[in-house]
């Protein structure tokens, strides 16, 4: 005998699948006919690749009291892949219109819940890798607040001018803050005398250095006063993209209607838990 609250989750449930699958199925099948039109009088081909229940939470977001599903659904061309060419949020609720938002795709995606904006109730994050060599993340935060859904603005990368010193260091100047920190590069000095930037440890030739955009913008409750901040960790490149010089930190704090850079800092190395591992998609 199944009560009629379980008969309910079981419902929201499954409307929370279908949702995010017909919206998918419609789309592969326009993927399929723009790819190769069906001769007339042929059967249509079916619609190529599958949908998957990522992750399904029952949670409140809209602020009424009464719980949602909010489900993160991915649609793949390819099963065989680990990437997601498209990403959803289902949000199914009683007596509320259902609300499907779609997000652009990526591999490991992962959805969260906190209060980023001071309003009282959990929003949703999303974040999922591009992929690729540079390792990126795309982040981002809706509020159904009232079932509206409603994007929050995502903070932008920082940017950082690298001067490179006598004996392998190189200065960072954080250019949001303008704060200056130092990195030592002597654990790679061969290659950096072999490139010509560095002759016995003096400056002849400096690179350009990159500063990547994110590749992790995560919630965590740095002050625990119970809202979340945004950690955001970029990486620093020098002569590759394989050349790790280190990673600029920031911590974000929503304040009014805006994201508020609380700190910065240009770091060596990374606790692991900040740093994506490179996945098998990542590639050079
Ligand atoms: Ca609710
Ligand atoms: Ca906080």
């Amino acid at each position: 005998m199944i009560s009629p609250a379980k008969m309910f989750k079981i419902a929201l449930y499954t409307a929370a699948i279908s949702v995010g699958l017909s919206g998918m199925s419609v789309m592969g099948a326009d993927l399929a006919y723009a790819q190769k039109l069906p001769p007339p009088a042929v059967q249509p081909t079916p619609p190529q690749g599958q949908g998957k229940l990522i992750q399904t939470r029952e949670i409140d977001v809209t602020g009424d009291g009464q719980f949602e599903v909010v489900s993160l659904v991915g649609w793949q061309s390819d099963p065989n892949t680990a990437y997601f060419d498209k990403l959803f949020i289902a949000i199914v609720g009683q007596n509320q219109a259902q609300v499907v938002i779609p997000l652009p795709g990526g591999y490991n995606p992962k959805m969260d819940f906190c209060d980023f904006i001071h309003d009282g109730m959990p929003q949703i994050y999303v974040t999922s890798d591009t992929g690729g060599s540079g390792g990126y993340t795309t982040n981002h935060i809706y509020s159904l607040k009232n079932n509206v859904p409603t994007a929050i603005p995502m903070p932008g990368p920082l940017h950082a001018d690298a001067t490179f010193k006598k004996n392998y260091k190189v200065k960072m100047k954080i250019q949001e803050t303008g704060k200056s920190f130092t990195l030592d590069i002597a654990d790679r000095k061969e290659a950096y005398e072999q490139f010509g930037i560095y002759s016995h440890g003096k400056v002849v030739k400096p690179i350009i250095v990159n500063v990547d955009d994110y590749s992790q913008l995560k919630p965590v409750d740095v002050d625990l006063d119970g809202f979340c901040e945004l950690k955001g960790v970029q990486r620093i490149t020098g002569i590759a993209n394989a050349d790790t010089l280190g990673y600029v930190t920031s911590v974000w704090k929503w304040k009014g209607n805006a994201w508020k850079l609380k700190e910065a800092a240009v770091v060596q190395t990374v606790k692991t838990s900040l740093m994506r591992p490179p996945g098998p998609e990542d590639e050079d």
